[in-house]
Formats: C-alpha cells, structure tokens, sequence
C-alpha cells in the first residue's frame, strides 16, 4: 500500500503498456494479476503448455510474438524446506534457466522493464537482522536452500548485468516468505503456513488431539500475504529503476511454535503441538530490513491473523 506522504513519482506508468506475467498460474503470478487488474494495462500470460520457460528459443519467439513492454518474473520452481532439500538439481537448473532465458529475451526484443522476483533466501545464513539488501553476498548460504538461492542470486546478477552492459531498465524485488490464495497445500512440498493450515484443519476434523510440525518451533520467519507482494511489485515497476535489488516484505517476524499456535486458533484446533525434530530448522532467522520500500513509499496492508484467517476460509 502506498504511503502518500511521502511517495515516489511513477516513472514507468502502465496505463496503455502491454503486460507479461511470468508465471501467472503461480501464488504470487496471479495475485500480480489480480492486482494488474486496477490498471489501465493489457495483460499477457502464457501456459506451460504454450511455452516452456526452460527452452530459450520457446521464450525468444514468444517474447518476439508478443512484444510486451513490461515483464514481472514471477515464474519459478518453489517449494518449502523438504522440496528445495530434496530436489536441489531441480531447484537450481529450472530457476537458472527461466531467469536466464527470459532476461535475454527481454534484452533482445527491447522489453522496456522488467521485473525479477527472488527471494529472502538468497542472504547468508548468518546474516544481521534484519536483513539489509547489502548483506547479499556477505558469506555462505543456509545448506537446505542454497541451490534456489544461487539461482535467485544469479537472477539479480543477470538484471544488473544487463542493466550495466546494455542499458535495460531491468530491476529486482526479493520477497519475504509469502502465504495467499492459490497456495501449495501439499505436506511434503509446501511452505510451513499451508502445511500449518491444513494440519490444523485435518486435526480438528478428524479429532485428533495433537499435530506435529517440523523442526524445534524455534526459527523465526516474516511472512506477506501475496496480495501484498503483488501490490509491492505493481508499485516497484512503476516507480523504482535501479541497480540494487529491494526486500519487500512485512516489518515482523513470529516463531513457527508461535505461528502454529496462531493457526491452531484460526483454524479452532485446540489440540497440542508436537515437534519432529528429525526434520530440518533450515535458516533460524531471516527478517529483512525493509528501509529501502519504505523509503520509497510503500507498507504493507495485511495484517497475518487476518491473512490466515482469509486464506483458511477460502481454501477448507
Ligand atoms: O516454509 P518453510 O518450508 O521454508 O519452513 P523456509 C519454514 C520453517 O517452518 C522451517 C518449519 O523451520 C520448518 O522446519 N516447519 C514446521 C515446517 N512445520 C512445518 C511443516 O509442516 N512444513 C514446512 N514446510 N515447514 C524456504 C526455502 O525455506 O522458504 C525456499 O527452502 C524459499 O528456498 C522459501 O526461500 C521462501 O523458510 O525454511
């Protein structure tokens, strides 16, 4: 949500422009499309089926065909803890070669802006909280994600390159860990709050009298509702056009025990919360410092209570 007082000016307007989102059947794709829905914009979008973003001549002619002058990048392979931990040949060469093919193709066929998504994962594992976009690079990766993370890094490195050797208006946004509609409910791939979510919600069902989540309860995540990340996206493209990459996320961190006791009370599940600490903690904490969005103009608007609660409702 913009910050009236104190905006920034809208550089890139996208009222008239033709539109791709990248990955628009993802979480964070389709609320930038819902999002988009409020501008005078033409979207484009394009199916897995329609063209595959790991085939860089695929994604040359599309681009080509389409001409759009804008690009958000919201297409990736993600997943949670397990999923990047268990498929890293996966995570790294899709996320490699989407990110590759589709900067070239935007650089070839002129697209006037370009937006890549990354994500918080790409800051050291020891790095100070919260995190300053500066801390990327600063020293070795938390060892469950590093491969989506070089991937990511190797995203911003790709729409800095281009912006220093060709002059492309190409920037980056690394979002925290987000939550919404559309999201992957699946136990074995998904992030903690679905998984959290769906647990409670089964629990609670099925009468049970405790659920089990992963790790010791004791890491720390900032999460953002999608429709957030997409507002940040739609504001980023429209008024930042520099070399640095931006955080964007909520200002605020909880513990997973905290965050499962959260869920348990939406939900309405009022059974114990056991932890399995056989399965990873992954990073102990990642909260970024979000100066550099809020410098320009931006907060967030939703509240994670209200966030859960929307997504509960909307998903069982
Ligand atoms: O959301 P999550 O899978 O991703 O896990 P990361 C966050 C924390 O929640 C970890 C704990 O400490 C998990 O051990 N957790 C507790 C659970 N119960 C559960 C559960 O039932 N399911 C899951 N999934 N976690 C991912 C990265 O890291 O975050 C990606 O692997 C990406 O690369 C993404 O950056 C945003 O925050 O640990």
């Amino acid at each position: 949500m913009a910050n009236e007082a104190a905006i920034a000016p809208v550089i890139f307007p996208l009222a008239g422009k033709r539109v791709w989102v990248a990955g628009h059947r993802g979480m964070v794709g389709s609320a930038i499309v819902r999002r988009l829905a409020s501008e005078d914009c033409e979207i484009i979008t394009a199916t897995r089926a329609e063209v595959d973003l790991k085939d860089p001549a695929a994604v040359l002619a599309f681009v080509g065909d389409k001409k759009p002058d804008a690009i958000f990048m919201a297409a990736a392979k993600v997943g949670g803890i397990l999923a990047n931990d268990t498929y890293p040949a996966d995570f790294l060469y899709d996320n490699l070669m989407i990110a590759a093919n589709v900067t070239e193709a935007a650089y070839r066929h002129g697209v006037g802006k370009m937006l890549f998504l990354g994500s918080s994962c790409i800051y050291p594992k020891e790095a100070p909280q919260p995190i300053p976009e500066d801390a990327l690079l600063t020293g070795p990766l938390e060892p469950t994600n590093e491969w989506y993370a070089i991937a990511k890094i190797a995203g911003i490195k790709l729409a800095q390159a281009y912006r220093k050797q060709h002059g492309c208006d190409f920037v980056s946004a690394m979002p925290t860990n987000l939550y919404g509609p559309g999201d992957n409910f699946d136990l074995n791939s998904s992030h903690v709050l679905p998984a959290l979510i769906r647990k409670a919600h089964e629990a609670k069902a099925t009468g049970a009298d405790h659920i089990t989540i992963w790790g010791t309860g004791t890491p720390r995540r900032e999460f953002l509702h999608a429709d957030d990340c997409a507002d940040a996206c739609v504001f980023l493209m429209q008024r930042y056009s520099d070399f640095e990459h931006v955080n964007v996320g909520s200002g605020e961190d909880i513990a997973i025990g905290d965050l499962a006791r959260l869920v348990c009370d939406v939900v309405g599940f009022e059974g114990e919360i056991r932890t399995d600490t056989s399965k990873p903690d992954g990073t102990m904490r990642k909260l970024m410092s979000g100066d550099r969005l809020r410098a320009l103009g931006w907060t967030s608007a939703v509240e994670l209570r209200a966030g859960i609660a929307s997504v509960y409702r909307e998903h069982f």
